[in-house]
């Protein structure tokens, strides 16, 4: 008698389950899909991402292109992220043929109507005391501070190691190695 009355219980779990799994792919489709842009005030950010680095390092960088879409300009500073104990912003300079990069100590310029592009090479977002490695695939909780704009708190996709943007691999049409062996930070003043 028990056996019976079991047996359409267990058919109806079954087909539950079989729903369940369907919702749980159907849910994991958007995460492949390109990182968002992000919009705060008059500002609008555009592509923000990480690369991935290698076991051991202590820092680690992050890029966007930031448009300033005011009639005031605006300074941008990094307040904090989940990946490591500082986060600053850092502009590059060539001095005796030496690659620098300095922290930005009042925020970065963006003046009105114009796009500051952080990329390979040039200015960007500096993870200083990474508490792991930065991974390929996971993201790093970003605050950034706008002067005028305000906070806005971002999640930088990781790209690979090396890579020139996100989804280029290593080596795709660059010599940039962003913060490799020639770098060197500047002493603060
Ligand atoms: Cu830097």
């Amino acid at each position: 008698m028990e056996h019976s009355t079991m047996s359409p219980a267990g058919k109806f779990v079954g087909r539950g389950l079989a729903v369940a799994v369907a919702l749980a792919v159907v849910e994991l489709a958007p995460v492949s899909a390109p990182a968002g842009d992000y919009d705060v005030g008059k500002v609008h950010i555009a592509q923000p991402w990480a690369r991935a680095t290698p076991k051991g390092a202590s820092t680690g960088a992050g890029y966007m292109a930031i448009t300033n879409n005011g009639t005031a300009p605006d300074r941008v500073s990094c307040v904090s992220s989940d990946a490591s104990a500082q986060c600053q912003i850092h502009t590059m300079t060539v001095e005796d043929g030496v690659m620098k990069m300095r922290p930005v100590e009042a925020g970065l310029e963006i003046k009105p109507g114009e796009t500051v592009a952080l990329k390979p090479g040039g200015a960007h977002v500096m993870f200083l005391g990474l508490k792991q490695p930065l991974q390929q695939g996971k993201t790093v909780k970003t605050t950034l501070k706008f002067e005028n704009a305000g906070t806005l708190d971002l999640d930088l996709p990781i790209a690979a190691i090396g890579a020139a943007a996100p989804g280029v691999p290593a080596g795709g049409g660059t010599m940039m190695q962003g913060h490799g062996g020639t770098m060197q930070m500047s002493p603060k003043h």
